[in-house]
């Protein structure tokens, strides 16, 4: 084996016994509420504590006790008021979030008797954290890598319960593990490659090219479907928009209304009654929904509803999703929705024809004849309710699409996918390079790099500035 050590094998060493300050910081979110948490980390964090609190025992490992916090304006900390009643909680290292001592106090909710425990606690040598510094310990200790990390501020900034479960998945490490036998595999690859090299003179055959691209090739399959999992990751953590869009009164409005579950939009008898466009977040499955009700699009009869209809194409163009709407109780199709139809086809889309209560008979129209075509119009009635649910689901499949049997591991940000698209490229380079006939110390350098980015993943080799750039996102206290 090569005797060098190449830094991508041996990362460098996060878990070493840093000695670090002790932090302080308010954990709850700003402003008034039953309960406030001062969270302290560090090894001086219960000698802190204990200068804050009046403590009727010493602190034990995970148990919890009811303590006096005393009134830092006292002249004498022996005999100090009490300012406020409060429960102490100590973590002892290891065995804590951050693997170090840990000590939570927790008060009421109250800002003027939060902010005075921290003021007392930096007074007794603690230091105010930095946004997501307990997080960054936990990661630098090595107890969470860091897609556990992200995970965490995903969690706490999920705004549906399946965005929260998605997190919580890859917080106990589901992206990790998916990771892990990939870059095994590169591992064991680029230690026989290296074997062949420092055993050349004593006759061991290097490895025939065939079998090398065959492995890399392997390594890239399972990679290429954890990156196809990041378009419906990033549907799950960031939402998706979905335009309604079609002619003036066709009902887009009433539909937008019936998906919000309120009267948000205007609906009129006249044409032309959208004139901004309307937006509205929604829940859908779980997955975040921003519905963009939009101005019928037909030619302007004034300079406000020209603007409206500028704005409809626009949105129809950033929007994710396409919501087609055409009045079921039309003889003809106009020019636009014919054009708008094929767009259709070339993008996510639904089309809907609305106002079926009214159109049951009327089957020999061009509009009908739309029914059941591919891809399949959904019928609904605003007016009714009917179809609505078929609309739901709709939407909710087109946007699952192909992510729905991989949620177990779902990479979830920009961060993670460009960690796996650099390796992919990487993995090419080396399949270039053994089609090139270089020698394998060449081929190497190309397995290195795909290795390098594999670790920036879950944060083995990353550098500091990237680290820096994660945890500031986080808010203060976590
Ligand atoms: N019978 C029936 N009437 C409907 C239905 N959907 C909408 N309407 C009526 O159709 C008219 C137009 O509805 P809107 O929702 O304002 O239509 P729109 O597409 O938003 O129209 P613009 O904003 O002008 O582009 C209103 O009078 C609605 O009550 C439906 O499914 N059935
Ligand atoms: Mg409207």
């Amino acid at each position: 084996m090569n005797q060098q050590a190449h830094p991508a094998v041996a990362p460098r060493h996060l878990h070493a016994d840093l000695p670090r300050d002790t932090i302080v910081a308010i954990s709850t979110p700003p402003g008034r509420g039953g309960i406030g948490i001062v969270r302290l980390s560090g090894t001086r964090a219960v000698e802190v504590a204990s200068r804050l609190l009046r403590l009727p025992r010493p602190l034990v490992h995970t148990q919890a006790q009811l303590a006096e916090i005393l009134d830092p304006e006292s002249e004498d900390p022996a005999n100090a008021r009490r300012l406020d009643e409060a429960v102490a909680t100590f973590f002892q290292a290891p065995n804590s979030y951050t693997r170090e001592d840990v000590v939570e106090i927790a008060a009421h909710g109250s800002p003027v008797v939060l902010e005075a425990l921290v003021r007392a606690a930096i007074a007794q040598g603690a230091r105010i954290a930095r946004p997501g510094e307990f997080t960054e310990r936990a990661f630098l200790s090595g107890r969470i890598d860091l897609t556990q990390a992200e995970a965490v501020r995903d969690l706490i900034e999920a705004q549906t319960l399946y965005q929260a479960k998605i997190a919580s998945e890859q917080m106990e490490g589901a992206l990790s593990r998916r990771i892990q036998p990939i870059k095994q595999a590169l591992v064991h690859l680029i230690a026989e490659l290296e074997a062949g090299i420092d055993f050349a003179e004593d006759d061991i055959e290097l490895m025939p090219s065939a079998v090398i691209v065959n492995r890399i090739e392997a390594i890239r399959e399972t990679l290429q479907a954890l990156a196809a999992s990041f378009a419906y990751g990033r549907v799950v953590r960031d939402g998706i928009s979905l335009s309604i869009v079609g002619r003036p009164n066709a009902g887009k409005s009433s539909l937008f209304n019936r998906l919000v579950q309120r009267e948000r939009a205007i609906v009129t008898a006249t044409p032309g009654t959208t004139r901004d466009l309307v937006t509205e977040r929604v829940s859908l499955g779980g997955i975040p929904l921003d519905l963009i009700d939009t101005a019928g699009l037909r030619a302007a009869q004034d300079e406000a509803e020209s603007i409206g209809i500028q704005k409809s194409r626009e949105a129809l163009a950033d929007a994710d999703v396409a919501l087609l709407v055409l009045d079921a109780t039309a003889e003809a199709l106009s020019k636009e929705e014919i054009a708008l139809l094929e767009q259709m086809l070339t993008r996510r889309a639904i089309v809907v024809l609305n106002k079926m209560d009214l159109a049951h008979g009327n089957s020999g129209s061009e509009v009908a004849s739309l029914r059941g075509g591919n891809p399949a119009a959904i019928e609904t009635s605003a007016l009714t309710g009917e179809g609505i649910a078929a609309l739901r689901e709709a939407i909710l499949t087109l946007i699952r699409g192909e992510g729905k049997e991989v949620e177990a591991g779902l990479m979830t940000n920009l961060r993670q996918q460009q960690a796996v698209s650099e390796t992919l490229q990487a993995l090419q380079d080396s399949e270039h390079a053994i089609v090139a006939n270089v020698p394998h110390e060449m081929l190497l350098l190309d397995l290195y790099s795909a290795l390098r980015s594999l670790d920036a993943l879950t944060g083995a080799t990353t550098p500091d500035d990237i680290l820096n750039l994660i945890f500031s996102t986080f808010c203060i206290g976590k």
